[in-house]
Parts: C-alpha cells; structure tokens; sequence
C-alpha cells in the first residue's frame, strides 16, 4: 500500500525568515526523523506562488534554488528515499489540476481568505491581480494532487487548509468518496506535528503582525541570512509592553509571548515547559538575553550548514524527484479528469 503523504511547500519570493523556519521548515524535519520510511515527504517549492506579491523576477530562479539549499541546511536529509524535493512549475499537473479546481471553489470563500485581505490591502495603489485571488485554489491543487493527508504549516495557512477540504469535500460529493483524499482537520494536523497549537511568529517590532517575507520589516523580521549578532540585537530591541511582568498572553502581550514561543521552538522544548519556567517573572532584559542566546547560537550553526551544502548532489535530487512526481501526478489528474468528464 502506498505509504501516506506529508507535504509542505514555502514560496521563492524571497529569502526565508525565522518563522518560515519555525512554521513550515522545522516541522517537516522533525516528522523526518521520527517517521522516516513510514510515510513520503514532500517537500516542494511552489514557485508560480512565488509572483503572487511582488518579486524580482530576475532573481527568481536562483532565490529557488538558494531556498532549496535551506531545506537541506536545516536537516532535510536527502538520501531518505520517500522524501521528494521538486519544484511545483515543473510537474504540470499542479497547474492543470489547479483550473480545474476553480471550478469548484466560490468566489464567495476566496474573497473570505483573511490573508488575501491582508495581501490586497498590502498591495496599496497597485492592482491585486487573479493570481493572488487564486492562490488558495493552486494550493488545494499542490495537495490534492498527491492526495496528501498531511500539511504541517504555520498558522497563517490554516485557513487555506480548511478551504482544501471544503473543495475535496464538495467533489467527493459529486464524483464519489474515493475522488480525492481529503487532508485531515487542522486540530489533527497539530497534533501530528507534535504541535500543542498553530505557529505564528510575530514581528519582533510590531507584534501585533506576523513576522513576514513581502513586508519590508528589517527590525522586526529575523532572515535565516541576517548575520547572528546583529539578528541577537533585534531580540533586545524587540516591542514588548509596560505591563512589567511576564505572562503568555498574545492578546495583551503579543511582544513578549512571541518571545517565550520562539524560545520554546529554537530549545525544542514544550511551550507550557518555557512559560511555566518565566510566568511572574518580572526581568524582560533576562528573557530577550535568553531568546537573543539561542537565536545567536541557531543562526550561526545554520548558516555554517547551509554554506557547506553540495549543489550538484541538491540538483540530482530535485531532477529525480521532479522525474517521479511528473508521472504520480499524471496519473493522480488523469482520474480526476475522468471524473469531471475530459476523459473516457
Ligand atoms: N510568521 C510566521 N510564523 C510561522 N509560520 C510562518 N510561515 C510564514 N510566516 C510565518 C509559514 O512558512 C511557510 C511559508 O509559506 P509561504 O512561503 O507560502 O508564504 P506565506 O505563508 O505567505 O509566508 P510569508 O513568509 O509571510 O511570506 P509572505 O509575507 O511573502 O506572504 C508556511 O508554512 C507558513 O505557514
């Protein structure tokens, strides 16, 4: 029987941050180790996602390249021979299942998406285009296309999940249960990412808001490139609040419970261990020199690990994989354009 799929992918737009890192790179490397030849990982780069806010074009090809490289200096081990690196414009299939899907999405819910509000209203005096509209629908294809039970995200993709099963929900509906496999509930995906709650890392200037690729952020944002020390004063000037003692309260004190959530992924200990550890506490210094530590001690051994990342050995995996995924999703689209009627 074929082993389940787990799948995630992170756009090219720009280069990562820490809470790209936290949401969507880290836990694919954690249920790596601990699943490794029970399940397929997929671990893609979903580049037509990536002009969905604006990017420099010219850059793009290599910023996919150099994100890949990420993956690999984060832990992903690319001998796992069920783990799959590809690059979504090179396996078809995810746009050709993509427009079919939109077909079976409402306009209704996609306006509904809270991140192509905050997207659009981004966007200011520029035009908000259909592929930022869209974007969901091309992610429900990214999944569907594998039958993927599995997505560990970061929070702000839970919507989309949700969306991914209305879609194959509603199909399953009207072409039979077998149609599409429908990724199961976020509360379940949590918990199979050994998640206690979704990841959703702030700015560290203005905590109120994600920490963020397309916004330009500099202080608040944390880049998997910035160098440590400098990433380490960002900690110690982070917003936090005059209420003076710590608690974990991201409504009343999203600077400081941001904080205590980083502390807890970078050490990988349980959140309810760090905040019972510094709750009543009453030193922001001490907890900004803790996070500012760890940050500090995580960059500087990843940036040493990325910057030892083989490029040939990378490429013969992407290829290979690519290869693979071109005629699993072929077959996977071939049943649903069945269903639909574009086949006998
Ligand atoms: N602040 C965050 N905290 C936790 N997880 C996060 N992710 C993104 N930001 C945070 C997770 O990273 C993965 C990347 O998703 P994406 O590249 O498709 O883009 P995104 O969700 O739109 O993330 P960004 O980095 O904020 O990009 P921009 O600002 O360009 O849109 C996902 O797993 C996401 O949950």
């Amino acid at each position: 029987m074929a082993k389940p799929v787990v799948l995630t992918g992170l756009r090219a737009n720009s280069e990562f941050h820490l809470g790209n890192y936290l949401g969507g790179i880290l836990p694919m490397i954690q249920l790596q180790k601990k699943f490794a030849g029970d399940y397929q990982l997929n671990m893609f780069v979903p580049d037509l996602h990536s002009f969905t806010t604006p990017v420099e074009h010219s850059k793009l090809y290599l910023q996919i390249i150099d994100n890949l490289k990420v993956y690999v200096a984060a832990g992903l081990d690319l001998d796992n021979e069920d783990t799959f690196i590809y690059r979504q414009s090179y396996v078809a299939g995810h746009s050709e299942l993509a427009v079919i899907l939109n077909n079976f999405a409402y306009f209704g819910e996609l306006q509904r998406m809270t991140q192509f509000k905050e997207k659009s209203d981004q966007a200011k005096d520029t035009n908000i285009t259909a592929g930022l509209f869209d974007y969901p629908v091309l992610m429900a294809a990214d999944i569907l296309l594998y039958g993927a039970k599995w997505i560990p995200v970061g929070e702000d993709q839970r919507q989309h999940i949700e969306l991914t099963r209305d879609i194959a929900l509603r199909m399953n509906n009207k072409f039979g249960e077998d149609l599409l496999h429908v990724p199961v509930e976020w509360e379940e995906q949590l918990k199979f990412a050994g998640r206690e709650s979704g990841v959703r890392i702030r700015s560290l200037k203005t905590p109120e808001k994600k920490m963020s690729k397309s916004v330009d952020d500099p202080a608040g944002t944390i880049l998997l490139s910035d160098n440590p020390e400098d990433a380490a004063k960002k900690v110690m000037s982070a917003t936090t609040d005059s209420i003076g003692v710590i608690r974990y309260d991201m409504k009343n004190q999203a600077g400081i419970s941001n904080l205590l959530q980083i502390l807890a992924l970078l050490i990988d200990a349980p959140l309810a261990e760090v905040i019972a550890n510094w709750e009543g506490k009453t030193s922001y210094g001490d907890l900004k020199t803790a996070v500012a530590s760890e940050v500090k001690v995580f960059l500087t051994d990843f940036q040493r690990k990325l910057a030892n990342v083989e490029e040939p050995e990378l490429m013969r995996k992407l290829e290979a994989s690519e290869y693979l995924m071109r005629d699993v999703a072929t077959q996977n689209l071939y049943k649903i354009q069945q269903a639909v009627g574009l086949r006998p």
